[in-house]
This record gives C-alpha cells, structure tokens and sequence, in this order.
C-alpha cells in the first residue's frame, strides 16, 4: 500500500488514511478539527438536500473557527476531508455500503466504497487524531429489540473509542429508555446541552432526564480531556436538543414513527436497512417536514462541535 504524501509526522505510516490538505495543515498546527460522517448523506437524506446539507454542515464548522474532516472510504482508503467533487460522487452515488465497526476493513480491502456510520466515523477520526465529531443523531437500542436484538453498534463505539460525539440525542425511532439504560451500562456519558431532558432528534423533549448536563462548551472539552488523563477508554455523547423554531412536536411525530415502525415489520425490513427505511418513511408521511428539522439539528450540532473543537484545541495549545 503506498503511503499518503500528507500524513503529518504524528501519525503511524501504514494507516490506509488519507488526510486531506487542509485538515492535514490543521492536525499539524493542532487547530481544531470537527470530524463528519457520510451515512447521513448516503443512507440519511435524499439527493441533492443530502449534498446540500453536508456542505451547508461544512461551512457551519469552518464558521466557527474548526477545519471539517467529512470521513468515507474510497479506492481502499480513508479519506479524512472529503473534495467537492467526492461529496458530490457520495450524495449521487448508490449501492454505497453503510460501514460500521465490523465492516471498515473489509470495504478497505475489497475497494468498494463506503460511508461510515457514527461508530466508523469514531473510529477513523480517532485514527487521524480528530477528538470531536458532529452528526444528527446516533443509532441506539431499536424498539422490539427484547426479541431481534437489534441495537446500533454505534452504542458500543462509544463506550470504545475516545471521541465526543454532538448528536440531537438518539433518533426518535428507538426505544430511547432502553437507549439510555444501555449506555449507563456501558459507562458512556450522557450530556445534556442548555436543559435537563434528554432530546428526541426531531423534538426537544424525551420526557426522560438526561443523566449529566453542561452548558458550555469548554466544560464539555474539559470533561473529555480528564477522561483521556484518568485512561477511561470511551467517548461523550453530547446531547444538543434541535432549535425550538425546527422542532417537531412530540405528539405529531410519535404516531407518524408508530405508523413507518408498521411498514417496516410489515415488510420485513431488518437490520442495517431499519434505520434508512424509517427515516425514507417519515420524510414521506411528513411531506418533507423531517428533513428539514434533520437539516437544521446538523446544523447546530455543528456549530457546538467546532466550539468544543476550539475549547479542547485551547487546552492543548
Ligand atoms: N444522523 C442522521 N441521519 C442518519 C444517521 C445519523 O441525522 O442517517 C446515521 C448515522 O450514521 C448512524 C446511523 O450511525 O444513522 C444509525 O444506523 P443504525 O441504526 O443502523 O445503527
């Protein structure tokens, strides 16, 4: 495998990474970085919002004074910080695998292209260096899951991988009380933005308490400082509710999950497909609606992340 040309000199040379310029100039001169994942664009919105959205979310974190690192796998390798022309091919693109833990390096060896998941996301940013990362909402403890099983492995990434994660909660979909019991089990901590709730992707209320809260950004990058100094292995999740002015009530988007939740048995959509599927669905039966309070939880999530970016950069200067 030939080596990247613009590795920085901190990293181990046989990585399949490929850092582009500007987050190679910005990991150099340890400038905040705010990692991005491509299963939104790819699995998450529909074209062309997805290519949009990515490069309005771009913009949001160089706004707030941090380098985007927008992460795929393409040609066998990690691309951290993707060119126009890469997020443009991604968001047209189809037959893309969606890449969590257990299958990043398969994808690497065989060539195909690949988005990444929040947990492949964690993982490839840990390997460039990039301690924070922005995305809408993580994948959790699936509702049924007492009889499929199904829960993300999003979950356990971030009891692995030490990465603070900005995300509107968990998605709306899930069972989000089994979602939060499991990453109490799994010793990830849970971080409330500006209130106390835990926030439901589209709404700002769960209805559950969130089991930490903090609201500043320098309190959040300090926190995931002393976890690396204490030697806790895991990452945060930040949990940023979507602004009031996008928000979808509780009670109008529950019977619309419940609704998409019944096609998707009915079909018998299972695994990797549930989370697409559900999102695709609701978009539908909310004529469009879910999209644009996706498109603008992202957004805000990115602007927290580069601040936590800017705070952990500071601590580190
Ligand atoms: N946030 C969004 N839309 C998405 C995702 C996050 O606003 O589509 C993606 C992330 O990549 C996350 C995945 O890891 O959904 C969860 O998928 P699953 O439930 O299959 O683990």
């Amino acid at each position: 495998m030939s080596l990247p040309a613009n590795l920085p000199a901190n990293l181990p040379a046989n990585l399949p990474l490929v850092l582009s310029p500007e987050v190679a100039a910005a990991r150099a001169a340890s400038r905040p970085v705010v990692a991005l994942e491509s299963t939104i664009i790819t699995h998450g919105m529909p074209f062309p919002q997805n290519v949009e959205t990515a490069r309005r979310v771009e913009a949001e974190v160089r706004a707030g004074g941090a380098v985007p690192a927008t992460i795929a796998v393409m040609g066998g390798q990690i691309l951290i910080g993707l060119t126009d022309g890469q997020l443009d091919d991604l968001g047209r693109a189809r037959d893309v695998r969606k890449l969590s833990r257990a299958d990043l390096a398969a994808c690497l060896v065989t060539g195909e292209t690949g988005a990444t998941t929040v947990a492949a996301t964690m993982i490839c940013a840990h390997l460039a260096g990039i301690g924070v990362f922005a995305t809408g909402g993580i994948g959790g403890v699936h509702r049924g899951a007492e009889s499929s099983f199904d829960i993300s492995a999003d979950l356990q990434e971030l009891a692995a991988t030490p990465v603070t994660v900005v995300a509107a909660g968990a998605k709306a979909i899930l069972d989000l009380p089994k979602t939060l019991e499991v990453l109490e089990t799994l010793g990830v901590p849970v971080i409330a933005v500006g209130q106390d709730d835990f926030p439901a992707f589209w709404s700002r209320a769960s209805g559950l308490p969130a089991p930490l809260r903090m609201d500043d950004p320098a309190t959040i990058a300090a926190a995931h400082a002393m976890r690396a100094r204490l030697g806790l292995p895991g990452g945060q999740l930040v949990a940023n509710p979507i602004p009031t002015e996008a928000e979808i009530q509780r009670e109008v988007i529950l019977p619309v999950i419940e609704a998409a939740l019944a096609e998707a048995a009915a079909h018998g959509i299972a695994a990797k497909g549930v989370t697409p599927f559900l999102l695709q669905r609701i978009f539908e039966l909310t004529g469009g609606r879910s999209l644009d309070s996706n498109i603008a939880l992202v957004l805000n999530n990115a602007r927290l992340a580069a601040r936590i970016a800017a705070a952990l950069a500071d601590m580190v200067a």
